[in-house]
């Protein structure tokens, strides 16, 4: 479906939502787009790009009502390589702990990097004339109506103007060199580099700059993470945590959990991320459960907004083995131990140390 690869995890066919597998992923260090992950509240909007229009609002001098012809004339385009994280990325480890009902059960393949070209959202707030002052947030509205919201709305959410003013915040109509393919946004979404894929709205058709944050379900309900007493069907506005930059994380993709492998010189590898002011400093695995730890080699960084891909070789001996990575922060931060100790009623943000139990046959 959506011309993904054969091999992606289909969580649900409508909505469509879809991550490629541990070994898909893998592959390269920009995520091709028939492999990037899908996540969709609704049915997904059919817009021709000649008939897309965006306009933007608010606390501005002067509205805008541009076509995607006139994005693309009167502003610059930039590039920027940046991963994509949804906020239910590893939740089936949070599932593992205690059920999590009515969610899907996401596990570290919610997770993409693309290059993305597009115009700045700054630029283009600066032709607005726009308002600066502290507490303001730059609100996105899109046309795909969603009935898990309540009550029944269009996707939207908001970030604060400080970010939206950041030269890495596009509106971009191209990913990987290939106009913006439909089931990722097109013609434009915002991207929003270094905070969870929630923010970055696909099929933007709205920018309204205002007080305070979105009141849109999406952000003012859903997206926060909430104390574990909590019901989610009764929380309501503003209760939890709203979330914005993504959290230290990472995973390990290759071999992939539950997979036979020979004894001997192992090969071990996967992602580590982190959004917003830091970078990742140095990915441990450990095959001794914890008792020592080699570090991974780090691929150079792409962009400060991608993730960084490690690899490193153990010496695997025969039976079942454990495999665990952690990643620690440019602060000096190491990412939680236990799933069980990040449990939230939405799953959501589990930046738990990554496992994986493999099979270890007799060396050949
Ligand atoms: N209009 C709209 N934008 C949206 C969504 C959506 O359902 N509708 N989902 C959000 C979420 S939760 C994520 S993680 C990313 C996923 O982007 P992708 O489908 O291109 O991977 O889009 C975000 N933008
Ligand atoms: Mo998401």
């Amino acid at each position: 479906m959506w011309s993904k690869r054969e091999d992606t995890i289909v969580h649900e066919r409508s909505p469509f939502n879809a991550e490629p597998s541990r070994s898909a992923l893998a592959e390269n260090s920009i995520t091709s787009v028939d492999t990037f992950y899908s996540r969709n509240h609704g049915p997904v909007p059919d817009i021709r790009a000649d008939q897309w229009r965006l306009t933007v609002d608010g606390s501005v001098q002067e509205q805008l009502s541009l076509s995607l012809s006139e994005l693309r004339s009167r502003f610059t385009a930039y590039e920027v390589v940046a991963t994509l994280q949804c906020a239910g990325n590893r939740r089936d480890g949070l599932i593992e702990v205690r059920d999590i009902p009515g969610e899907d059960p996401w596990g570290p393949c919610a997770t993409s990097n693309a290059q993305w070209r597009g115009a700045r959202l700054a630029d283009v707030l600066a032709a607005a004339g726009v308002d600066r002052t502290e507490g303001t947030h730059v609100a996105f509205s899109a046309p795909d109506v969603s009935e898990l919201a309540s009550p029944v709305q269009p996707y939207g959410s908001s970030i604060p103007v400080s970010k939206a003013m950041s030269e890495e915040v596009l509106l971009a109509w191209e990913m990987n060199g290939e106009p913006l393919p439909r089931i990722h946004g097109g013609p434009v979404r915002v991207l929003v580099p270094g905070y969870v894929g929630a923010r970055s709205v696909k099929w933007v058709t709205g920018i309204t700059v205002q007080s305070g944050p979105s009141e849109n379900y999406f952000q003012s309900v859903a997206y926060r993470v909430l104390p574990p007493e909590f019901d989610p069907d009764t929380a309501g506005p503003g209760d939890g945590i709203s979330l914005s930059s993504v959290a230290l994380n990472c995973a390990i993709l290759v071999p992939d959990d539950g997979a036979d492998v020979a004894g001997g010189s192992l090969g071990i590898s996967g992602y580590a991320f982190a959004g917003d002011d830091r970078g990742v400093a140095r990915v441990d695995v450990s095959v001794d459960d914890g008792h020592s730890w080699g570090q991974a080699d780090l691929e150079p960084e792409q962009t400060r907004w991608s993730w960084r891909r490690w690899s490193i070789t153990v010496n695997a001996t025969p039976g079942p083995l454990k495999v665990i990575a952690r990643a620690w922060d440019t602060t000096g931060a190491l990412q939680p131990e236990s799933a069980a100790a990040l449990w939230n009623p939405k799953g959501y943000v589990n930046n738990s140390w990554a496992v994986v139990h493999l099979g270890v046959s007799a060396d050949r």
